[in-house]
């Protein structure tokens, strides 16, 4: 794996936080993001990373990882909307669903409205992170006791690994930013682990950062699918602001068939979303110029990232 292109540059720390308030500063961009604050509810070092929740003036409550944002409460829909529904709504009949990560438990929530799933697996690497969601973000964890339902606490990359061959029909990768814990989650072994672990058809999909900041991360995203053998890999847009550059996307790959807009029928019975829905679906595919430049000049066929119309 190219380490540059598949990482991205550590925050290094605030010369001063502004007392009162959460800042993280997007390392190399000259720009970042600040929440005025109420309090802060749990300061806890995990094994693997510091686990901060607060509680905010606007966004409600605020999860981060190592002086990262990973969730609030106002927002979260937009991400976890965006990984899960295109991936669920894009595949004919998903029934077995693997998540890595996810530890928060806003996609095992959304992958749970999707009647036509029989089983969804959650491994997370850090217990202490779905255990603090629990008590601080109850919303997201409402459905953790879904009999369809279960959470191991591992290495999804060690899970994956030992899968048995086409065992699920969607895996979606909804780690951190590619650093420490979650920096394996982009490289070629992982890749090639989750296409021997999907049946034909099966769909990889993973949050793969901001178009704007981390175009060679994406770049890198679509090399690499294509090499371990995915016949097509498209990366949907969507905002959101707690992120950085406000910009976010997640990439889709596909085992053994092109990705297709779903058919009207698919989307019949489709519960209420808050972001996605059928006409987001279609659009979030269509690729800026930039990025459809990008793929082309690393070599890459830039024809699902002209949209799925
Ligand atoms: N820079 C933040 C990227 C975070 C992506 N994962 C968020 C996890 C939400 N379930």
């Amino acid at each position: 794996m190219d380490n540059r292109s598949a990482t991205v540059a550590a925050a290094p720390p605030l010369a001063g936080q502004i007392p009162g308030w959460f800042s993280e500063e997007w390392a190399g961009e000259g720009s970042g993001i600040s929440f005025r604050l109420r309090g802060k509810l749990a300061d806890v070092q995990s094994e693997f990373q510091r686990i901060e929740v607060f509680e905010t003036e606007r966004f409600g409550t605020l999860l981060t990882l190592d002086g990262l944002v990973m969730v609030t409460s106002r927002d979260n829909f937009l991400y976890h909307e965006m990984l899960v529904h295109p991936a669920l709504y894009a595949h004919p009949a998903p029934r077995d669903v693997l998540i890595i990560g996810g530890g928060d438990c806003g996609s095992l929530q959304q992958v749970l409205r999707h009647r036509e799933v029989e089983r969804v697996t959650q491994v997370e690497i850090d217990e202490q992170v779905t255990r603090l969601c629990e008590r601080f973000f109850p919303e997201l964890c409402a459905d953790n006791g879904d009999p369809r339902a279960t959470l191991h606490f591992e290495d999804g990359i060690d899970w994956v690994r030992r899968a048995p061959p086409g065992s699920y029909d969607v895996i979606l990768v909804d780690g951190s930013d590619p650093l420490g814990p979650a920096a394996v989650l982009f490289a070629e072994e992982f890749y090639a682990a989750c296409f021997a672990a999907l049946r034909p058809g099966g769909i990889l999909a993973g949050q793969t950062e901001s178009p704007l900041f981390h175009l060679d991360l994406l770049t890198h995203v679509h090399r690499t699918a294509k090499a371990v053998g995915f016949v097509d890999c498209q990366t949907l847009f969507f905002p959101q602001c707690v992120y950085p550059s406000g910009w976010w996307t997640a990439s889709l790959a596909r085992k053994s068939e092109t990705l297709q807009p779903p058919p009207a029928t698919r989307f019949q019975g489709m519960p209420a979303m808050q972001y996605y829905t059928p006409q987001v679906h279609q659009a979030a595919f269509a690729a800026p110029a930039f990025f459809v430049r990008a793929l082309q000049a690393a070599g890459l066929d830039p024809a699902g990232a002209a949209g799925q119309g």
